[in-house]
């Protein structure tokens, strides 16, 4: 009997995965892999039930005879060990990113003489449908707010982006790049104080209020599915702390990071150029306390960013104050730095990883740029930030733009860098 493969990496079950599975129990003996949850987030959408109840799912369709987890998104692992007759898949993936995956498996198979079928793709209202309510799932407080401890928990490293408007949202949510033989996309935003300042014309001082960073947070969630975690400065007073996170708690934001200063904030890449006060290991510690014992759900984190390095506090210092911190109960801790070389980064995240196996560790590597985030992640490192890149990307961008047109008196001589009115006008999807 022949044997027959198709990979799954979906939580309903609709027409469409039930004409491939008729297609291919009429070839022989129906194999479904289920594409494993550390692979399905770097490639599809966020899985809404877990690895082992999709297994159970795919299990109890009717000719299914046999599941196993694929871990490899291009499938080289399942081909080695299965050499399948066929493989089936939706034909959808004859396009956009997912295409060299495609090509990938179809020479896979060629090699030992089976067969890639490419079946039609269904797409009905009901399939629709069922697409847009699992994105809207995926949307909802409760499910976005645990996210990010789910990803801590799935994913070597958790890649966050900064955004600060829905188009920016849409660009972190949406982005989904073939590179080096494999698909990556971004698992969560950063609403950071300095550009969404900056997308408002202040500067990066707690100037711009709560009321108005929350409305950015909701511009975002409007649009997309990614957890947020949210930039909260100083915290402000502990007082108003509180309610801070109660809100950001309700809105369905995954976590705030506090920063140890106190009085007027400005921002760290200033380092010591200007006037900036940490806070005391004590007054910063009974902060996050509060907020601890503010919280009412186990999803959310309070995580507490270090300035000791920024400040020129040394090393132990800011060592000192991470396992305060810790035991005041923050969920995570940030270490931050304005050097470009990431030694001390490095230095910092070894020697807290010594005696703390278990608390995420979150770094902003602006200035450090230079390492990766595979050798972050082997310094222990759970969380990479990349705080402002898009900002400074557009801005240039835009302010030549503005320089050219006055100089030339019109338009034409810009208009090559510039992304086509058709495309502008289809970029936001309609309902
Ligand atoms: C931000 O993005 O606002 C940050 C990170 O706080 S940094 O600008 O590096 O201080
Ligand atoms: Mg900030």
């Amino acid at each position: 009997m022949k044997t027959v493969y198709t990979c799954f990496c979906t939580d309903v079950i609709h027409d469409g995965h039930l004409n491939i599975i008729e297609k291919a129990r009429k070839k022989g003996k129906v194999i479904v892999g289920c594409l494993s949850d550390e692979a399905l987030i770097r490639y599809n959408k966020f899985p809404t039930i877990s690895q082992n109840e999709r297994i159970r799912l795919y299990e109890s369709l009717d000719g299914v005879q046999e599941v196993i987890v694929q871990n490899d998104m291009f499938y080289d692992d399942v081909i080695e060990q299965l050499k399948p007759d066929y493989v089936l898949h939706g034909d959808n993936w004859k396009e956009g990113p997912e295409k060299a995956i495609r090509n990938h498996v179809e020479a896979l198979v060629k090699a030992y003489g089976g067969e890639l079928i490419d079946v039609p793709y269904t797409y009905n209202e009901t399939v629709k449908k069922i697409d847009l309510q699992l994105r809207e799932k995926l949307a909802m407080p409760e499910y976005r707010r645990k996210r990010l401890r789910q990803l801590i928990s799935m994913t070597p490293i958790v890649k966050v982006m900064e955004a600060h408007s829905g188009l920016t949202g849409l660009i972190v949510e949406k982005t989904v790049v073939e590179h080096d033989g494999t698909l990556d996309q971004f698992d969560a935003m950063w609403v950071s104080s300095l550009c969404d300042s900056t997308a408002k014309g202040k500067p990066d001082i707690e100037l711009v209020d709560m009321t108005s960073r929350f409305r950015t947070i909701d511009d975002i969630m409007e649009v997309t599915t990614k957890p947020i975690i949210f930039d909260g400065d100083t915290g402000g007073l502990t007082e108003h702390f509180v309610y801070t996170v109660r809100s950001l708690e309700r809105m369905g934001v995954s976590a705030v990071i506090i920063e140890d200063k106190k009085g007027l904030k400005k921002n760290s890449l200033f380092g010591t150029e200007v006037q900036q006060t940490q806070a005391t290991i004590e007054e910063f510690s009974a902060k996050i306390a509060a907020g601890k014992h503010a919280q009412l759900t186990d999803d959310f984190m309070i995580i507490a960013r270090i300035e000791s390095l920024i400040l020129e506090q040394g090393m132990e210092d800011a060592l000192q104050r991470a396992k305060a911190f810790v035991k005041a109960g923050a969920d995570g801790i940030m270490i931050h730095s304005r050097k470009k070389d990431p030694a001390e980064i490095i230095e910092f995240c070894d020697r807290f990883r010594k005696e703390d196996k278990a608390t995420p560790i979150v770094v902003v590597p602006s200035s450090f740029n230079v390492i990766t985030e595979e050798e972050l992640a082997e310094h222990g490192v759970n969380i990479v930030i990349y705080a402002n890149q898009l900002t400074r990307s557009a801005f240039p961008a835009m302010q030549q733009t503005a320089v050219d047109i006055l100089k030339y008196h019109r338009a034409k001589e810009v208009d090559d860098r510039l992304m086509p009115i058709k495309n502008i006008i289809t970029l936001i999807d309609e309902l």
